[in-house]
């Protein structure tokens, strides 16, 4: 029996009266969905446009507690690559890769994707190695990426100080020419139109605070801060928070959530060519087409839910990023910010069905899901729709951190967490 404070008693009977909460008893919903996607995320929303588009399925709705894109979608720096190490992310990293290339098109929304090519430097022998590794590994994969010696790869990025006298000399790079920015905010919107424009109900101020389940154990709908909302099947798509909403449904997942940071410059006329990360200095840098360098650090190295993170880490990444390019030293920086990322033991996503039926999980995408967006939402729709995996996220289960087979991506993650 589900039991009342005083407080929540006195809650339920204003939301009662006002007609829009949840009667206590048998929930009756006033609204039901074939399908509810919690979150409004890039993930989330690219899922509802997908089940719609390709599976037929529009009595959707997307719940969001904030905004459509306030989550770590808007707050990435936006860096799309495909060059990680094992067969199953160069899967789902690519086929990403591929319905980026035409999703302007497809949504009649331009997310600003411009493929200017993203190089990860190398400080020391041994990230040489793992570059090479890299390297030989996509290119087995059907992933494009090459090496640079530091003079070429000046070459690329004339702002790069490759002095061997540097205090992270560069002994050259990887370069995937596929790969580059888009603008989230535009990719959130884009998915967001075109989903609506297909029946879709997207609904804002909407926090999910239980997951309800029938007598036979399958899901029947959430509690919102909005009342009750039936739904024949969930998909939790809420980075950060999965763990706590799959507490609802009584599952335990292998996830913890760390903040990440950002920030942004001042704008200045275009200087910057490519997209440059750096993994040991722990530090990446682009130009928005607004001028401004968009610049992140490394994840904290705590757990917390908070947007914000601590200022030394900020500062570390500014200062290997003043020696990486000099030029910039004098830059002023306009504003910061953080998000909380999910991740994993093996540093790799789960989109996979959970034991509950009708509950779907897309989660433990790290430091690096924006440019898995459309790519996730395609195949966490077709999981969705065929209450089976996609051939592409076939591997990201829940199970394989029971039976070890692991998908290690720790150093392709290219950002330290
Ligand atoms: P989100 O956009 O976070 O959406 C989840 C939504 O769920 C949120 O809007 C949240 O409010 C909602 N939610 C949570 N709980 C509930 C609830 N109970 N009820 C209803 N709604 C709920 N990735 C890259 O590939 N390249 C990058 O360059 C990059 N840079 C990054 C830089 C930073 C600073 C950060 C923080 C992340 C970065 N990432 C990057 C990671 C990337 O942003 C995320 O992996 C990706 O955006 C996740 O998308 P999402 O749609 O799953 O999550
Ligand atoms: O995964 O490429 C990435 C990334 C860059 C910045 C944060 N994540």
């Amino acid at each position: 029996m589900r039991r009342f404070s005083g407080f929540a008693l006195a809650r339920e009977a204003v939301r009662a009266h006002r007609g829009w909460g949840r009667q206590w008893g048998s929930p009756e919903p006033r609204e039901s969905y074939d399908v509810v996607i919690v979150g409004a995320g890039g993930h989330g929303l690219a899922t509802a446009y997908y089940l719609a588009r390709e599976h037929g399925i529009t009595n959707v709705a997307v719940l969001e507690k904030g905004w459509l894109g306030g989550g770590n979608t808007g707050r990435n720096t936006t860096i799309i690559r495909s060059n990680y190490l094992h067969e199953e992310s160069a899967g789902i990293y690519d086929h990403a890769v591929r319905l980026w290339e035409d999703l302007s098109q497809d949504l009649n929304y331009n997310v600003m994707f411009s493929q200017r090519g993203v190089m990860m430097l190398a400080h020391s022998v041994h990230d040489r190695q793992v570059a090479m590794r890299h390297i030989h590994a996509n290119r087995l994969n059907g992933v494009d990426n090459e090496w640079l010696e530091p003079e070429a790869a000046r070459a690329w990025c004339p702002p790069l100080n490759i002095a061997r006298s540097a205090r992270y000399p560069v002994l050259g790079a990887a370069l995937q020419r596929r790969g580059g920015t888009a603008r989230h905010d535009a990719v959130a919107w884009g998915y967001a139109r075109a989903a609506s424009s297909r029946g879709v109900h997207i609904i804002e101020n909407c926090e999910v605070t239980g997951i309800a389940r029938a007598g036979n154990g399958h899901v029947k709908g959430v509690d919102t801060t909005r009342g009750f909302i039936g739904a024949g099947k969930i998909g939790v798509v809420a980075a950060g928070h999965t763990s706590v909403l799959m507490r609802m449904a009584d599952l335990r997942l292998p996830i913890m959530s760390y903040p990440l940071q950002a920030l942004v410059s001042e704008p200045v006329k275009p200087c910057f060519p490519c997209v440059v990360m750096s993994n040991a200095v722990h530090g990446y840098i682009s130009q928005s087409d607004k001028g401004e360098l968009v610049i992140g650090a490394g994840t904290d190295q705590y757990t917390s839910y908070s947007q914000a993170g601590s200022l030394a880490v900020i500062q570390h990444t500014l200062d290997a990023i003043c020696e990486l390019f000099p030029m910039f030293t004098r830059l002023k920086m306009m504003r910061s910010w953080g998000g909380v990322v999910d991740v994993t033991p093996d540093r790799s996503p789960i989109i996979a069905k959970t034991p509950v039926p009708g509950l779907y999980v897309n989660c433990g995408w790290g430091t690096g899901g924006f440019k898995a967006t459309p790519g996730s939402g395609h195949v966490f729709a077709h999981t969705i729709a065929n209450d089976n995996p996609h051939p592409v996220n076939a591997g990201f289960t829940l199970e394989r951190f029971s039976t070890g087979a692991l998908i290690d991506e720790a150093a392709a993650a290219a950002v330290m967490h």
